[in-house]
C-alpha cells in the first residue's frame, strides 16, 4: 500500500468537476485517507511548487493556484502514485490521452484540474505540507476484499 497527495485545483472547483473526478478515484477502488478544502496562499504556493518558483511561468501559476479554493486529499492504494498519475494523463490537457482525466476535461497546460505527487519522495513532502499526521485516517473499507484478491495484497 502506498499514499499519494492529490489536489483538486481551482479550475476543478470553479467548473463543478470535483465530484465527478473524485468519483473516478473512488470507482478505481482508491481509499480516501484525508481531505480538506482550503485556499492556497502565495507562500504555500511557493512551498508546494518550490522546484518551479524560479521559472518564467511561475507568477502565472501562482496567480492561478491562489485564485479560488482547492480540495487537498491523500489517497491510498496499491502503486497509487503511478496509478493516479496515469489516470491524470500528461501535464497538458492538449497532450493527455482521451480517457484520462486531463484528456477528457482539460485543454490547458496550466488549468489541468488536478495535481498528484510524481514520486514517493514528493508524496511524503506534499502530504507533510498540507496535513498533520493526526489528519490522516487509516481505515479498512469493508469492500476492500472485492477490489484485490488476498493473494495480491
Ligand atoms: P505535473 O507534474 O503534471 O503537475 O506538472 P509539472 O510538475 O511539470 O508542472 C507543475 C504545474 O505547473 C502544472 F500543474 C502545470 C504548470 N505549468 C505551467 O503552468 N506552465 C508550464 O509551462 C509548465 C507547467
Amino acid at each position: 500500500m502506498e499514499r499519494t497527495f492529490v489536489m483538486f485545483k481551482p479550475d476543478c472547483l470553479e467548473r463543478g468537476l470535483l465530484g465527478r473526478i473524485l468519483s473516478r478515484f473512488e470507482e478505481k477502488g482508491l481509499r480516501l485517507v484525508a481531505m480538506k478544502m482550503l485556499r492556497v496562499t502565495p507562500s504555500l504556493a511557493r512551498q508546494h511548487y518550490a522546484e518551479h518558483a524560479s521559472k518564467p511561468f511561475y507568477p502565472s501559476l501562482e496567480e492561478f493556484i491562489t485564485a479560488s479554493p482547492v480540495v487537498a486529499t491523500v489517497l491510498e492504494g496499491p502503486e497509487v502514485i503511478r496509478v493516479v498519475r496515469e489516470m491524470l494523463g500528461a501535464t497538458s490537457g492538449l497532450k493527455a490521452l482521451a480517457g484520462t482525466i486531463r484528456g477528457d476535461y482539460s485543454s490547458s497546460r496550466q488549468m489541468n484540474l488536478v495535481h498528484a505527487s510524481d514520486s514517493p519522495e514528493s508524496a511524503t513532502r506534499e502530504i507533510d505540507i498540507y496535513f498533520l499526521p493526526a489528519e490522516l485516517l487509516a481505515w479498512d473499507p469493508s469492500l476492500a476484499c472485492w477490489f484485490q484478491a488476498p493473494s495480491e495484497v
